[in-house]
């Protein structure tokens, strides 16, 4: 699947091959063929503009990373984008098992709704939840048959009267869900082939009516730029929660599944894969933007490369460990970069040999860390290159700065020696067996 898109990207940055470095002038020449490529794939022109411009932004100010080629370093920015473009912000259909919850599915005619209606009940089931459909497409007998069908063939009740009026149909629905016990009502509603006021107001009425917990908007991915428009003009009028896109199994190209959250700040939560009832999955802007892309190896390739960046960090401190060149700063560099790199227990099991060695306890207590650190920064960076010069004077000023006792920052300075000396042995191979000789670290 979108194909053009994949094909278009791939060429661009097998032009930027061999680029050093990227300057203005290519940034701007990438930037211009990937407006392009979105474009040609029906990408919202609106949302190119934004999305183009915030792309270049980013590339433009980023240092490229040593393990990628600028070529990648831009792959890598697309790719974030995309992913950002099309962020759930974590929706998700919430449904108990002791409470029913009602959803509506509106979208235009053959945009798949009685086909998703039939896959979400299934897809609840599983989950021990119990489903009942309710046929609100009045206007064409064969798609209450194709709603019964379905539910025949799932073994999920089906409510379908011979009323003209959907409210009356919500009403008889209403009351047998509340006989049956049932945990997730799906109403399938009428679509034209245009946005046509009538059909809007009905289901403005339907939704007044029967108060949804959720409705959503079904979208054929297949529908380029026209998506955008279709979208919002539903969502003014309905403000769906959420959009169910189908036909991504086809040959469908990238600008409804981009676009639609641009345009109207609500998610894509599940995608249609195909005709059966079982060919639903929940959304994964990941996922997607790499389909998008459909450039699976680079970005595993990306991947790699900024864990390599990550090792030739670490892979430095151990050697300043090794020589005794550990400094408080780069313990402070340390602390504060736990969180993206991993605390200095990653830092020691890079050390060859030493991670198997390890206590399998052996972790960091983070409010400890709160205070090491603020003891930390309270020193001159020259205190922390050279913690000898800390005499009982200076000692006295950082211990006001940072509202920790003398005593603590004392300890703190006699562990991180003993450290130190436990590195630099631990580096050289001399481990102590069984650890036995760890010093008290300083958290
Ligand atoms: N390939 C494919 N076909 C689908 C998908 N969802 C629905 N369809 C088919 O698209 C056609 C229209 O679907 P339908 O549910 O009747 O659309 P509605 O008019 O919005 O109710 C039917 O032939 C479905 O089998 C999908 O995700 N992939
Ligand atoms: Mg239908």
């Amino acid at each position: 699947m979108f194909n053009s898109l994949s094909e278009r990207l791939d060429k661009i940055f097998r032009n930027l091959k061999g680029v050093g470095y990227l300057t203005e002038q290519n940034v701007k020449d990438t930037m211009r063929e990937i407006r392009l490529a979105l474009l040609e794939a029906d990408v919202n022109f609106k949302i190119v503009k934004n999305f183009i411009a915030e792309v270049e932004k980013r590339s433009m100010g980023v240092e490229v990373m040593k393990s990628l080629t600028p070529g990648q370093q831009v792959i890598k920015i697309v790719h974030e984008q995309l992913i950002h473009l099309m962020d759930t912000g974590g929706f998700e259909l919430k449904t108990y098992d002791n409470k029913l919850v009602k959803v509506i599915l509106v979208g235009l005619q053959g945009s798949g709704k009685t086909t998703a209606c039939a896959k979400l009940a299934s897809y609840y089931r599983k989950k021990k939840i119990k489903p009942m459909l309710v046929a609100c497409d009045v206007y064409r007998p064969a798609a209450i048959h194709q709603l019964q069908v379905l539910g025949r063939q799932l073994d999920i009740p089906v409510v379908a009267t011979e009323d003209k009026d959907v409210i009356k149909i919500a009403q008889t629905a209403l009351k047998e869900a509340e006989r049956d016990f049932t945990n997730l009502l799906i109403f399938d509603t009428a679509g034209r082939l245009h946005i046509d006021e009538e059909m809007m107001n009905e289901v403005e009425r339907l939704k007044a009516f029967v108060k949804p917990d959720y409705i959503f908007f079904v979208a054929d991915a297949m529908t380029g730029q026209e998506a955008v428009n279709v979208a919002q003009e539903f969502y003014n009028k309905l403000a769906f929660d959420a959009v169910i896109l189908t036909m991504l199994d086809g040959d469908a190209r990238g600008g409804a599944a981009l676009s639609i959250k641009a345009a109207t700040d609500k998610p894509v939560a599940f995608v249609g894969v195909g005709e059966k009832v079982s060919d639903l999955e929940v959304f994964y802007p990941d996922r997607m933007a790499s389909r998008i892309l459909g450039m699976g190896d680079v970005l595993s390739l990306i991947e790699r490369a900024e864990e390599a960046f990550d090792e030739e960090q670490a892979e430095k401190l151990a050697k300043k460990m090794q020589k005794n060149q550990f400094t408080l700063n780069d313990f402070l560099n340390q602390l504060q970069s736990i969180k993206k790199m991993g605390p200095l227990d990653s830092i020691l099991k890079m050390i060859p040999g030493l991670g198997s060695k390890l206590p399998a306890d052996f972790n960091v207590d983070g409010n400890a860390l709160k205070h090491v650190e603020a003891i930390i920064q309270s020193m001159t960076h020259k205190e922390r290159e050279k913690p000898e010069i800390l005499n009982g004077s200076r000692r006295l000023r950082i211990s006001k700065g940072c509202g920790r006792s003398v005593t603590e920052i004392n300890r703190l300075l006699r562990q991180f020696e003993d450290m130190k000396k436990m590195m630099k042995k631990m580096s050289s191979g001399q481990m102590p067996k069984g650890m036995k000789g760890m010093p008290n670290l300083p958290f």
